[in-house]
């Protein structure tokens, strides 16, 4: 059975630590990819020997992956915008897994059906199509997919997409019926975040929210297996007779204790180094924040000219990277890069996503990135805001930034975009990473943002606390500079605390 497929990308790359703490392969059923350990139920989870084996050619692997198709029920109160929209970003997913999407299959019913999501008929279809039974030349209305693929035969699907949350029932179901693997909404999220996670905390983060969303599907997995062959001896440290699925909720639940002790701990070294961070005087910080791929790691990295990871997936980024602006400016900004918002996030990722974005809580100036491109863009805007107001970051002074202007149709369609972009946040910057001359402009508005505050003053260094000198230029903006027989006095914009602590520091140094 599905023991033999990987069928998701690189095991390898993913780094995947399953519960009893050694690599595993991402192989196997749903269930498998999710524990990597032995038989669960009916499923086939593979053992550690075969870990190892399981490095085969990847290329080999991901040629048969790519294959996939999309199906979703579209609900009475869902608009076709609406329904549109969240199709697209499915589709952009499991674009991000490596999938190319030959086929979407769309239903409209009153409700998810309860045994298999989507009614008889349109898995029977769905059969038929990954059977290779039929061509999709009977591509429905509205099928945009099928539309453009002519005799297109759904042989060698892998995967079919589900656009919601579906029980580990109902999946079960639609594998059985449909006879290719099922992965929904979440699982494609959570695999996404799973792959991209660097930081210890946010692999830590993302296993407990894999764990979570697994112990359901166990539980289903144990009930297809039925009584016989659940049962094993208590050996090696487990309960007489204990069940395999009662065996591994302990795991996962054991594990899931172990990965929260850790994360505390990682916690407080986070909060100790950022107060560390915040005492180096002066400080300011901008935190980039808005929508998965509107362009914050681009920015970042024009903004800082650092090397921080920009590629056209979801995800890229999901831990916060902090770098300094550049050129430096007075005051000194510190700039984070943060995890991009999605819509209808997994609940699991909910609080793993809300703590990386704390940083934007600690900003004092916040860019909310926008994909001015996106057809949806105004939707990913409000649906930025809402997490950030549920975080409490609504209070942090904002700059909305519309970017990849470039990318909106011609110039004239530019001119027009920007126009109505003016017109409706008047403060809002409308740009195109890719434009140094609006990466200058944003970097000017940056540093205007802080020097708002700014008092102009003298202060006086006396000859003998010259050493102090290089304390000025790197706190304050230096307007003039002149001298007498007792020392300099400088002439400086900078922020209020900033230039009272300098007093004061230069007065004991009389
Ligand atoms: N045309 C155009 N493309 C851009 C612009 N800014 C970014 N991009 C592209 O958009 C894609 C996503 O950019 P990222 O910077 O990775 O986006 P992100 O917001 O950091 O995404 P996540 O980390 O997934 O949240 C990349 O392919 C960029 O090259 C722009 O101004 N114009
Ligand atoms: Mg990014």
């Amino acid at each position: 059975m599905a023991s033999t497929k990987l069928r998701i990308g690189s095991c390898a790359e993913s780094g995947w630590q399953p519960i009893n703490g050694e690599k595993s392969a991402m192989s196997g059923s749903r269930t498998s990819r999710l524990i990597g350990d032995g038989y669960v139920g009916g499923y086939y989870l593979p053992l550690p020997q075969k870990r190892s084996r399981s490095a085969m050619p990847i290329e080999e692997v991901k040629e048969k992956l790519k294959r996939a198709i999309v199906a979703a029920v579209q609900l009475p109160n869902v608009t076709e915008i609406e329904f549109e929209a969240s199709l697209t970003e499915l589709r952009e997913l499991a674009k991000t897994l490596g999938f190319e999407i030959v086929r979407t299959f769309i239903q409209k019913r009153p409700g998810f059906d309860r045994t298999g999501y989507l009614g008889v008929g349109k898995r029977q279809e769905i059969h038929g199509f990954v059977n290779n039974q039929f061509a999709s030349a009977d591509a429905q209305a509205g099928d945009s997919d099928a539309a453009g693929l002519g005799n297109e035969v759904g042989s060698n699907i892998d995967i079919l997409f589900i656009d919601h949350e579906i029980s580990p029932f109902q999946a079960r179901t639609l594998e059985v019926e449909v006879g290719c693997e099922v992965m929904d909404r979440t699982m494609v999220i959570l695999e996404i975040f799973h792959r991209n996670a660097r930081s210890r905390a946010a692999k830590a983060q993302v296993e407990i929210a894999r764990l979570g969303y697994m112990a359901p599907h166990l539980r289903e997995a144990a009930k297809l297996a039925g009584p016989q062959g659940r049962q094993r001896s208590g050996t090696g440290g487990r309960g007489a007779g204990e069940s395999h699925t009662e065996l591994d909720r302990r795991k996962i639940r054991d594990r899931i204790a172990e990965l929260q002790k850790e994360l505390v701990a990682m916690d407080l070294e986070r909060k100790t180094q950022r107060a560390r961070r915040q005492e180096n005087e002066g400080l300011a910080s901008v935190a980039l924040v808005g929508y998965t791929n509107a362009g914050k790691s681009t920015l970042m990295r024009a903004l800082t000219g650092s090397e921080v990871l920009v590629a056209n997936k979801l995800f890229a980024t999901l831990d916060t990277t902090v770098r300094t602006l550049y050129p430096e400016s007075v005051p000194r900004v510190l700039v984070s890069d943060t995890v991009g918002f999605i819509k209808n996030l997994p609940h699991g990722l909910v609080a793993s996503f809300k703590s990386t974005l704390e940083e934007a809580l600690d900003a004092s100036l916040l860019l909310h990135v926008i994909d001015a491109s996106d057809p949806g863009f105004e939707r990913q805007l409000e649906v930025t805001d809402k997490v950030l107001k549920e975080i409490g970051a609504h209070v942090v002074p904002r700059i909305r930034v519309f970017n990849k202007i470039d990318h909106v149709g011609d110039t004239a369609a530019q001119v027009e975009r920007e126009a109505a972009l003016r017109a409706q946040y008047p403060d809002c910057m409308v740009m195109s990473a890719r434009r140094p001359e609006d990466i200058a402009k944003l970097h000017k508005m940056i540093v205007a943002s802080f020097q708002q505050q700014f008092v102009e003053t003298e202060l006086f260094l006396s000859w003998s606390a010259q050493q102090l000198r290089k304390e000025i230029y790197v706190n304050c903006e230096v307007l003039e500079e002149r001298a007498d027989g007792e020392g300099a006095f400088f002439r400086v914009r900078g922020a209020p605390d900033a230039v009272e602590k300098l007093r004061v520091q230069f007065d004991l140094a009389r």
